[in-house]
């Protein structure tokens, strides 16, 4: 099991090389974790952008670009759609997102000629890593799925489970999908699909994991808390992967994460026939950085 980023960015370098294609490439932030990432040895890179703006600020960087290809498309949706073509060519294995707002290449993704789709659900995984905790974890889906259906809710189970067995090594890992409250309430939706996510679970409808809801945030990861509302089973205070019940509650907790608590983190889109490197302008180089190391696991 690889408990936390240092061990996940080891685990990386030891990877088959990959190539990752950026899509609008030419910033100062995202070209200092390209810097690191070749650096470290986890890929190599092929930046699609302002061809001009990139080198000059490569140059600022002393980022000599060894083993990086470069291709000239100062629109970004254009040079989301040319990055995304390169990785459907299999000329890269995976896709990065640099500075362009996410829905933009959230479309090339999804365009039916050039894109990555597969049929599946795409969605949204965060990896955290909080100081308290000795693990990491996975969060979903706070980035990409506004409000998931049931269905769309056991798809996202699954691509978590397949980042929890590729990324973290967890062969089965616990999902808890969260709720306000650990009791069923006819009155809270997310409480009705957690007790259907279980009950399909326990009936191999979703296999592969243990999910057990519905669980307040406190008893999913707090063995303490769990014991002390009264939660039993493998789940309770012990989970792996926190389905949260929309968007907004997903993006608050990952924020709150980071902001309040000072959690590592990494996001990825998955689901698509490779996997994408997902972070925002606000992210940290570090959680940049983490991002491209996991997604190499993911290849
Ligand atoms: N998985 C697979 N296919 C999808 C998905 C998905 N998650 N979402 C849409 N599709 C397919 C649909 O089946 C359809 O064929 C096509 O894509 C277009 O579907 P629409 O019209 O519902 O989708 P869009 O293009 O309007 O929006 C898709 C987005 C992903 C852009 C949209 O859901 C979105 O904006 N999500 C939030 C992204 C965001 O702002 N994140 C930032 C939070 S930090």
């Amino acid at each position: 099991m690889i408990s936390n980023f240092n061990l996940l960015r080891d685990a990386a370098v030891k990877c088959e090389q990959k190539r990752v294609a950026v899509a609008a490439a030419a910033d100062v932030d995202v070209l200092m974790a390209v810097k690191e990432a070749s650096e470290l040895g986890f890929a190599d890179f092929t930046l699609v952008g302002d061809a001009g703006k990139i080198k000059s600020i490569a140059d600022e960087l002393s980022f000599a670009l060894a083993g990086v290809k470069i291709i000239d498309e100062p629109n970004d949706a254009q040079a989301c759609l040319l990055a995304v073509t390169e990785v459907s060519q299999n000329r890269a294995q995976l896709l990065m997102k640099g500075l362009v707002s996410t829905s933009v290449i959230l479309k090339a993704v999804l365009n039916k000629e050039v894109g990555l789709r597969t049929g599946k659900l795409l969605s949204h995984i965060a990896i955290l890593e909080a100081e308290r905790f000795n693990k990491l974890l996975i969060m979903t889906d706070g980035g990409m799925n506004i409000k998931p259906d049931l269905q769309q809710k056991v798809g996202l189970i699954q691509n978590a489970v397949v980042v929890a067995n590729r990324v973290l090594q967890i062969d089965v890992p616990k999902v808890a999908p969260l709720c306000a409250v650990e009791k069923v309430n006819p009155a809270m939706e997310a409480t009705l699909d957690a007790a259907v996510l279980k009950s399909m679970n326990e009936r191999g409808q979703i296999p592969g994991c243990i999910v057990a809801g519905p669980l307040n945030l406190n008893g999913a990861i707090s063995k303490e808390a769990a014991e002390h509302i009264g939660l039993t089973g493998p789940v309770a205070g012990q989970a792996d992967i926190l389905l949260v019940p929309n968007i907004e509650a997903g993006n608050i907790l990952y924020k709150g994460m980071v902001y309040f608590a000072g959690a590592r983190c990494a996001g990825l889109i998955v689901g698509a026939s490779k996997p994408i490197i997902l972070t925002s302008r606000a992210d940290s180089h570090d959680a940049k950085v983490n991002s491209i190391a996991a997604a190499v696991l993911l290849a």
